[in-house]
């Protein structure tokens, strides 16, 4: 049986993934009021496939339960935040769901952390905890680290189809740990040791934070020089070896604006370019705001209430808010607009910020002047409605005439 410990954005995906792959899974989680929305049959987020991986897995027996199980294999997948101050990880979810696992573990099992952790955090952090127990890693626990790679939106695909790194301490640990992912992932499983699994995760995010941060970079150059930044990036990716990202509103979400911080944290006199990639990044929602004073002035647009921000989750077609660029947008200290703009996304139920609609209609009705912060389906979908409005596409969706572009 394994024990999956943390049923957020990363745990639950799994747990179900493995229940319905014949796996025999518990799924633990500190949140009563989740797991009891678990247990009365409903996903605690949105997620294309969800709720049919919900429905498999239930009917294959997962359980859901606050309390830590005793069993020989632990999937820990609990928040790691970051410090916003030292830029450091802030282990302590981790820590402690190692510590409750050792209360209730049999000797000679397995933990494996799948949250995202700043490379050393292993050795610096979670051996200790076993140590402090008497216990000897690699002879009555073992360890191993299987970062997650899944992007929000597609990840039920990607669960099952994209390859996977699993470090261990010994290759016959990572190879058990493979074959329990092997049951339900069609990828390569690559097998390494722990302080490379741990790399590896972070550069893969500060690859894509940094490539982020050029098309941003580039769209302010463009912008600069009255040039289409679209069709400079479109005709460059037709080069063999180029292909550049695109440039947006910032950058959210709890991984590519969070993970590289995790380096310049560890390393500020060698990070450089991941330190200014990722204030490009951090400083794109200043960007859009001078862009949205400067067409306001331009269209003799004076009240800052009849302007409407679309979209407040941090990307397209989900609704996790964390870090979003709208948000990062509204709580600019000099932001003077921040307490008239009226906001509205469709997949945010929840009141998260002050003047937030729940109806798009009602929304256009009560702005001249739309900005598209995310570019969900819906606004697609809809964009004959913008009809008349000013707008600043800040995705270049839009097709009507006259929009305007970072
Ligand atoms: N964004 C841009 N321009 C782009 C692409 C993205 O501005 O060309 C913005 C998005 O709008 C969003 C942010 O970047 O605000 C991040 O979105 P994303 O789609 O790039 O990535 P995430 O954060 O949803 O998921 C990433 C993925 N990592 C990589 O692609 C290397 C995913 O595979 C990881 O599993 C995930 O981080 C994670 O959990 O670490």
């Amino acid at each position: 049986m394994i024990n999956v410990i943390g049923l957020g954005y990363i745990g639950l995906p799994t747990a179900l993934m493995l229940a319905s792959h014949g796996v025999e899974v518990t799924g633990t989680d500190c949140n009563g009021d989740l797991v009891s929305t678990l247990n009365a049959g409903k996903t605690t987020f949105k997620e294309k496939g969800l709720d049919e991986l919900f429905g498999k897995a239930l009917a294959a027996g997962i359980r859901f339960t606050t309390e830590y199980i005793p069993t020989d294999t632990y999937i820990v997948s609990v928040p790691s935040p970051y410090d916003k101050s030292t830029k450091k990880v802030d282990p302590d979810y981790v820590v402690k769901a190692v510590g409750s696992i050792l209360n209730v573990c049999p000797k000679g099992a397995t933990i494996v952390i799948e949250s995202t952790v700043s490379p050393g955090t292993v050795d610096k952090y979670v051996r200790p905890v076993i140590a402090a127990r008497g216990l000897r890693t690699g002879e009555d626990i073992h360890l191993a680290h299987a970062p997650e790679r899944i992007i929000p939106g597609n990840m039920v695909y990607e669960l099952v189809n994209n390859n996977r790194t699993i470090g261990a301490d010994s290759p016959v640990v990572g190879e058990r740990i493979k074959a329990i992912y092997s049951s339900f992932c069609k990828g390569e499983i690559v097998v390494t040791d722990i302080r490379t699994a741990e790399m590896t995760k972070v550069v893969e995010n500060t690859f894509r934070a940094i490539n982020i941060a050029f098309a941003n970079e580039l769209c302010r150059i463009c912008r600069h020089d009255g040039m289409d930044v679209y069709e400079i990036i479109r005709i460059c990716n037709m080069h063999p070896r180029v292909n550049i990202l695109q440039p947006g509103p910032g950058v959210g979400g709890h991984c590519i604006s969070v993970d590289p911080w995790f380096l310049v944290g560890d390393y500020p006199q060698l990070a450089k370019v991941i330190d200014e990639s990722m204030k490009t990044n951090d400083s794109q929602p200043s960007f859009v705001l001078g862009r949205m004073k400067e067409i306001m002035a331009t269209n003799g647009l004076t009240d800052p209430s009849r302007v409407g921000l679309y979209g407040l989750t941090y990307k397209e077609n989900v609704d996790d808010c964390r870090e979003s660029p709208t948000i990062q947008l509204l709580d600019i200290p000099e932001n003077d607009l921040a307490g008239s703009l009226k906001v509205y996304d469709p997949f945010v139920s929840k009141d998260l910020v002050p003047n937030q609609y729940h109806d798009l209609d009602k929304f256009l009705e009560d702005v001249d002047f739309v900005v598209i912060m995310v570019k969900h389906d819906e606004i697609e979908a809809n964009m004959d409605k913008l009809t008349g409005k000013v707008v600043l596409d800040c995705h270049n969706i839009c097709s009507l005439p006259g929009v305007y572009h970072l």
